[in-house]
């Protein structure tokens, strides 16, 4: 399978600030990575966890993808992301399958990986990220 691994998930927050030392406090985490994606709207840090991530998301505005999540509703999972080898040929197999593509193209995400996401309308509900690391 093309499927490599689960990159990260992501969640939904309204302060990142806050989120992060609940996840001190509580898990005794540290994020690796912070930043801002301007092109996805969002704030956002990433915490190891074994071979994966969870990636906290706030918004930037209330018009961006994550802060019309957390409008409609509220704070929690956003999306599930997965390593792929080749997104190029990965988005060429969804289209031919008939799989309603939110990226026709891939584009440029957190940490320089190239990403595409596939709509929840697709499979059970869920936002689909794929992510071909540099
Ligand atoms: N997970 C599951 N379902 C979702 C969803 C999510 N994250 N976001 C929206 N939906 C559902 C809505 O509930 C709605 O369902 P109903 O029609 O049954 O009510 C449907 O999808 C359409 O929702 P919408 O409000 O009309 O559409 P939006 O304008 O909110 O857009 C989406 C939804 C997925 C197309 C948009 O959020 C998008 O383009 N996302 C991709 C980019 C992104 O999420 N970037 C932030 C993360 C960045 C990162 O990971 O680095
Ligand atoms: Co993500």
């Amino acid at each position: 399978m093309f499927l490599i691994n689960i990159d990260h998930i992501g969640i939904a927050v309204h302060d990142l600030d806050g989120a992060l030392a609940e996840y001190r406090r509580q898990y005794r985490v540290e994020p690796v990575h912070r930043q801002i994606v301007e092109s996805q709207g969002v704030e956002e840090a990433m915490i190891a966890v074994g071979g994966s991530h969870i990636q906290l998301l706030q918004p930037r505005s209330e018009d961006s993808p994550v802060g019309k999540f957390l409008a409609s509703r509220g704070e929690g999972m956003h999306h599930v992301a997965y390593a792929v080898v080749d997104l190029d040929a990965a988005l060429e197999h969804l289209r031919a399958e008939g799989v309603r593509l939110i990226d026709q193209e891939p584009r440029i995400g957190g940490g320089g990986a190239r990403i595409a996401f596939v709509h929840p309308k697709s499979l059970a509900g869920t936002l689909i990220e794929l992510v071909e690391s540099p």
